[in-house]
């Protein structure tokens, strides 16, 4: 009889046991197929934001912190990180689209160059500053650099913009034209913000341009966007 109720009680213990074991991993299997499936859902979730931001939000084309998509709202051109040329990035700018003029010259010898011609807009492609010219000394000129101020005649907006023309050299006699069309993998072309009053605003603009080679005092001219002909920035 006793054996009986030992021989009971183990049997009942055994099944409390196993079903408690049973539980527990069920429970077990259930917590672990629930994380995987969470998993699965936060990478879903990630896969999903990177193939976003490779399509187009976060992509930061000059590496300067600011995607191309908020340097399009800030004003600011996505293929340079400092878009004025005053030495601080974008990111740090407190005045991302303008700056004082950075030439440096003390000279007052009359630069010999003739501008054959300068425009912002009827150019072979899209708008932009396309400057032709010709060396009328006797000696080569180089270390060019510019610094512009585009004025919006509409609402009198100014931005202002200060460039090394890194890789410039004009010959005696010779002629050569320069673009600010960002196109700066070909000669002769520089950083133009398609994003600022130069590719957005359809009020007509004013360009004061002055124009500088190492030696000579720089040179001033002014060039002029007709009204409603502004580019959409792309
Ligand atoms: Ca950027
Ligand atoms: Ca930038
Ligand atoms: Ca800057």
């Amino acid at each position: 009889m006793n054996k009986k109720i030992n021989l009971s009680k183990i049997c009942k213990t055994t099944l409390a046991v196993a079903l408690v074991l049973s539980l527990s991993i069920f429970a077990l299997a259930g917590c672990s197929s629930g994380g995987k499936s969470n998993q699965a859902a936060n990478s879903g979730t990630n896969a999903n934001s990177s193939q976003a931001a490779v399509g187009n939000s976060s992509t930061d084309t000059d590496a300067d912190g600011i995607p191309d998509s908020v340097e399009k709202t800030y004003g600011t051109n996505p293929y340079v990180a400092d878009t004025d040329g005053d030495g601080v990035n974008d990111k740090e700018d407190k005045s991302p689209i303008t700056t004082e003029n950075l030439m440096k010259e003390t000279s007052t010898a009359q630069l010999p160059i003739k501008i054959k011609d300068a425009r912002v807009e009827d150019n072979a492609t899209a708008d932009h500053l396309e400057i032709t010219m010709s060396n009328t000394g006797k000696t080569a000129l180089s270390e060019f650099d510019i610094f512009y101020t585009i004025t919006d005649k509409g609402n009198n907006t100014q931005e202002s913009y200060y460039q090394v023309l890194s890789g410039l050299l004009l010959n005696a006699g010779e002629a050569k034209t320069i673009h600010f069309d960002n196109q700066v993998k070909e000669a002769g072309h520089y950083y133009g913000n398609m994003n600022g009053l130069y590719g957005t605003s359809a009020n007509g603009l004013i360009f004061d341009i002055q124009f500088h080679a190492k030696g000579y005092q720089p040179m001033k001219f002014q060039v002029e966007k007709a009204k409603g002909t502004a580019e959409v920035a792309d």
